[in-house]
This record gives C-alpha cells, sequence and structure tokens, in this order.
C-alpha cells in the first residue's frame, strides 16, 4: 500500500480532528487500551452474550452486537451491557445496517422494542436508499452524540458494494458532514488520499478477520489483522467467531482476544513506524 496519510498518524493524533463524541471516545479508548479489535457477539442468547462481552470486554476498543438474533432480549440487557461498558471501557455498535428511507429509518433507529439510539454508541447504514437514510438517522442520534458508520464495502464474495458504488458512498459521507457520519464499514481505505481534504479523517472499520479458516460456506472471506492494517489500512478490526467460537472455554475465549489484540496493535505499531 502506498502510504496514505491517515494511516502514518497514530490513534491519538486523530483525535483532535473529529468533533462528533462518540469517534473521539473510540480513538481515546484504542489509545488508552492499546486495542483495535472490536469483537461481534453474533451468539443466540443476550445472556450468552453479556458471557463473552465479560471475558472479552478488557481486550477491546467495541462490542458489536445483532440484537435482533436474541431469544431473550429485555431492557435489562441493556442496562447491563452498557453497565460493562463503562466498566471495561469500550464502544457500544449495534451492526443494525438500515436500509430505507428517512422516515422510516428514523422509527426503526429510536422506536420498537430495541430502542436502538438509547443505548448503541454506534451504528450503521447503507447507502443504497441516498442521503436521506442519514438526515433520517442524523435527527435521532445526532443530539445525543451517536455516530454512523456507511457501508463502503462488505467482506462477502461477490458484494455489489464495489468500485462506483464505494466511491459514491464516500461522496455522499463528505458531503453530510463529519458531526454524525464517522467512517465506514470497508475491506479498504476507501476514503482515498486524492478525495480528502486537509484535517478530514474518518475511521475505517473492517469485519471479515480471521487467524485460522479462509471463510466460511455462506461467502464470508477472511483476513488475517496484518492484512487489514498495514496492507489495507484498516483502523479497527473486527472478529466474531474466531474468537467467541474457540473451543476450550472461557479462558481460551479470554486468551484468544488477547490473542488478536496483540497481533492487531503490533501491526498499528509497525504501521505508524512507516515514514
Ligand atoms: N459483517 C461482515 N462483513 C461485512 C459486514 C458485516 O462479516 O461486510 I458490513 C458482520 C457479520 C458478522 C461479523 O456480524 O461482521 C463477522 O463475523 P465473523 O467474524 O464470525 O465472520
Amino acid at each position: 500500500m502506498s502510504a496514505h496519510p491517515t494511516t502514518l498518524l497514530p490513534y491519538s493524533e486523530r483525535i483532535k480532528l473529529h468533533t462528533n463524541p462518540t469517534a473521539k471516545k473510540i480513538l481515546e479508548i484504542m489509545d488508552r487500551k492499546k486495542t483495535n479489535l472490536a469483537v461481534s457477539v453474533d451468539v443466540n442468547t443476550a445472556s450468552e452474550a453479556l458471557e463473552v462481552i465479560r471475558r472479552v470486554g478488557s481486550s477491546v476498543c467495541m462490542v458489536k452486537t445483532h440484537v435482533d438474533i436474541f431469544e431473550d432480549f429485555t431492557e435489562s440487557f441493556v442496562e447491563e451491557l452498557v453497565k460493562l461498558s463503562k466498566e471495561l471501557d469500550f464502544v457500544i455498535f449495534e451492526d443494525r445496517k438500515f436500509a430505507d428511507i428517512g422516515n422510516t429509518v428514523s422509527l426503526q433507529y429510536s422506536s420498537g422494542i430495541h430502542k436502538i439510539a438509547n443505548w448503541a454508541d454506534l451504528t450503521n447504514a447503507h447507502s443504497v436508499p441516498g442521503p436521506g437514510i442519514i438526515a433520517g438517522l442524523s435527527k435521532i442520534g445526532e443530539p445525543l452524540g451517536r455516530g454512523l458508520l456507511l457501508l463502503a464495502e462488505m467482506s462477502s464474495k461477490g458484494s455489489l458494494a464495489v468500485d462506483g458504488y464505494t466511491e459514491e458512498t464516500f461522496k455522499m459521507a463528505q458531503e453530510a458532514g463529519r458531526s454524525f457520519v464517522i467512517g465506514f464499514i470497508a475491506q479498504n481505505r476507501i476514503d482515498k488520499s486524492d478525495l480528502i481534504k486537509d484535517g478530514e479523517d474518518y475511521l475505517i472499520m473492517s469485519p471479515g478477520v480471521g487467524l485460522g479458516a479462509k471463510g466460511d460456506s455462506l461467502g464470508q472471506q477472511y483476513r488475517t489483522p496484518r492484512e487489514c492494517i498495514i496492507d489495507s489500512g484498516s483502523d479497527v478490526i473486527i472478529v466474531g467467531r474466531g474468537i467467541y467460537g474457540i473451543k476450550g472455554g472461557e479462558q481460551a475465549v479470554k486468551d484468544e482476544a488477547e490473542r488478536y489484540r496483540i497481533e492487531g496493535w503490533k501491526a498499528y505499531e509497525e504501521r505508524i513506524s512507516k515514514k
């Protein structure tokens, strides 16, 4: 990778390039805890998710949830999750992937059983509906200091979010401004050097990360933390089954999270040392 200017900056120096409170908080935590690891807890129950989070929480900057998977979702799950996020110092990312018109997403974000905006620091949205989706979500989330990521690329085989779609997604974010949209879910540094303006900074978060398997039977594709952080310039690696799916019980899950944290942090240190 020819060095993208952002990738040479330490996380700590990027804090001042953001005004959104969630973006600042993520970078502060990454710097404080020496971690660019997010764990995705896609387990069947809220109680199992809390168990995984208690084990991995001290190793991560962020916990990613899909609360619509849980059979036993209740308000008390949210209370416990928020409590753990304070105790163990991480940000909560509900991977909701909103994809409707502005009016509908603003209702989906604020209402229903999950009331995502009440507790999730960060959520994400597809760009396919156009800028109205950002307007609808920001109406709810921005006054609360929440952040939004746009999906610019996906890790799965055959994804249509490539080339022109990815570029238009970047431009849509840029036009919206960074008070609410703080970055992208992507596989590459999609905020190309010739497009970003002075002082503009985006967080690139990449799922599809594993140190073992190269993929699954349903189209998922894995890269190593090194490939994501050094070769592609991602800022945050998102790992699911590679951590919570490891065999060997509680200690093994905890150890595996530490293993990914160390790999991710080593790659980041190497990256910022390349001048
Ligand atoms: N996820 C992806 N790829 C993407 C996007 C989201 O894998 O492009 I956007 C989600 C799906 C799952 C997690 O919640 O990230 C990855 O889980 P595994 O590490 O278990 O594959």
